[in-house]
């Protein structure tokens, strides 16, 4: 499923965050040390090789909602965007924190002249935030700020299995009833 708003395509897709051959930035859910982890960080940081490690270890700790931008060493992107997504009922306000993430990950991009974006669904793994509610606030997030985008021009949401994939199209098709309705 695609939707282009303000000349900003919003792609939703089912696939694995370190095959985005196409496009320039990937958004990791880090951990606050930014080191390797399971899901998505071990991914990551499996197919960038010990080189990334090394250029994110002065960069830690972050915090929740906090994004840091790098290299991606051996991966075959120019950036990883690393974001630190909350820790679902611990981490409050949880989606203030997640949508903050999400915007943070842009203002990195944007900085950095970045025209193409793949993200993951953050925090809905290890951090437990609830999908439906997750997949919310991020294409809500994504909605808002596709008009104040300057160099972004394709934002892709990499969903690791078909539910998932599934829950991000029911959430962006109400967000749009939504707007056609406003
Ligand atoms: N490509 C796309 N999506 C993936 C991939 C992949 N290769 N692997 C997992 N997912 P998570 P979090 C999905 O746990 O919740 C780590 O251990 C997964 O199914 O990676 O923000 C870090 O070290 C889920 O829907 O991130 C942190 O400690 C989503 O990506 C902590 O987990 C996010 O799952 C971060 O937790």
């Amino acid at each position: 499923m695609a939707h282009t708003k303000a000349g900003v395509t919003l792609e939703l897709v089912q696939g694995n965050i370190v095959k985005q051959n196409d496009v320039e930035a990937v958004v990791n859910a880090a951990n606050a040390q930014l080191r390797t982890g399971g899901g998505v960080a071990g991914a990551i940081h499996g197919a960038a090789g010990p080189g990334l490690a090394k250029e994110t270890k002065p960069l830690a700790p972050i915090q929740p909602g906090e994004a840091v931008i790098t290299g991606a060493h051996d991966l075959p992107n120019a950036h990883v965007i690393h974001v630190l997504g909350p820790v679902y009922g611990r981490d409050e306000p949880s989606d203030e924190l997640l949508r903050t993430g999400y915007e943070n990950a842009l203002q990195r991009a944007e900085e950095n002249g970045v025209t193409s974006i793949a993200f993951p669904a953050i925090s809905t793994g290890a951090f437990g935030y609830p999908m439906d509610e997750a997949a919310h606030i991020a294409l809500k997030t994504m909605l808002d700020w596709a008009p104040r985008l300057d160099t972004v021009e394709l934002i892709r949401f990499v969903l690791f299995d078909g539910s998932d994939l599934k829950v991000h199209e029911q959430a962006l098709s109400a967000l749009l009833d939504a707007e056609d309705a406003a």
